[in-house]
């Protein structure tokens, strides 16, 4: 049978465990032939004190041009952390260039948790990013993605209602499927999907990367033949699993390694 091939878009950060260096392990090891389109270098993710910043968004028409003259195409597109407004339009370009027939798009828009944007993001972001989601086939904000996209204030102590009705707004935005993630409340955290909650167990911790991890797993599970519903389970699993395993002293993470390597 013929491997899926997937193009995932997002930075890469040379350290902290988050975007590529941990879509394209996961990815992999679930065995999808996975490509990478990085649109930026990074020292270390922007939840460390400082880091560097090589855009790599002026190389992209060059790596195009190429993928074109080679008649490369992909089965499916994961995107993650683009940290550019201009990068929606390249996305789209992509997708209307290299998509075989069918590919779906699943879109972590990966902006914004807590009630807040991310360091270095703006409306304008967020309102590009509102435009691309239109071309998605699943959409897998957080509640505070969410709130940003369907124009909704955030509040903190939100319960299941409160989630119905930001999936109902973005039903409006996107013909995709709207996955809300990292719904937290009632002493558990799941994702809201086809109508329903699912719940999980929730850990006392909050860690950097398992959005994306929780991305890239649901993305595999998914190519691989699972329902959204089986492949949130399969995803929320592996990050519990992830934050279990890590050493409580590691800051910027999670050691999905371990639990990568086990499974
Ligand atoms: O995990 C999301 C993410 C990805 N990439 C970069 C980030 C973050 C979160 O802060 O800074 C560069």
């Amino acid at each position: 049978m013929k491997n899926k091939r997937i193009l995932t878009m997002q930075d890469l950060s040379c350290v902290g465990q988050c975007s590529l260096t941990v879509a394209l392990p996961i990815l992999s090891a679930y065995g999808v032939e996975t490509c990478v389109l990085p649109t930026a270098v990074l020292s270390n993710h922007t939840m460390f004190k400082g880091w560097s910043y090589l855009d790599l968004t002026p190389e992209i028409p060059a790596i195009f041009e190429n993928w074109k003259n080679n008649g490369v195409k992909f089965d499916a597109f994961l995107l993650g952390y683009l940290g550019k407004a201009e990068l929606m339009d390249v996305a789209e370009r992509c997708f209307d260039e290299f998509s075989e027939a069918g590919a779906p798009i699943i879109i972590d828009p990966v902006f914004a948790d807590n009630g807040k944007l991310y360091t270095g993001f703006d409306i304008n972001y967020v309102a590009a990013m509102r435009k691309l989601i239109r071309r998605a086939d699943i959409i897998l904000p957080n509640v505070t993605e969410a709130c940003f996209l369907t124009g909704t204030d955030y509040v903190a102590d939100y319960g299941e209602e409160f989630v119905r009705g930001l999936a109902e707004k973005l039903s409006a935005l996107t013909d995709g499927k709207v996955i809300i993630t990292g719904a937290e409340y009632g002493g558990a955290i799941g994702e809201y999907v086809n109508g329903k909650m699912l719940r999980h167990e929730l850990l006392p911790v909050k860690k950097h990367g398992t959005g994306d991890i929780f991305a890239s797993v649901f993305t595999a599970s998914y190519l691989g033949g699972a329902s959204p519903e089986d492949s949130c389970n399969a995803a929320a699993q592996f990050v519990r699993d992830s934050i279990k395993a890590t050493d409580g002293e590691h800051f910027y993470g999670v050691y999905f390694e371990k639990v990568l390597k086990n499974r």
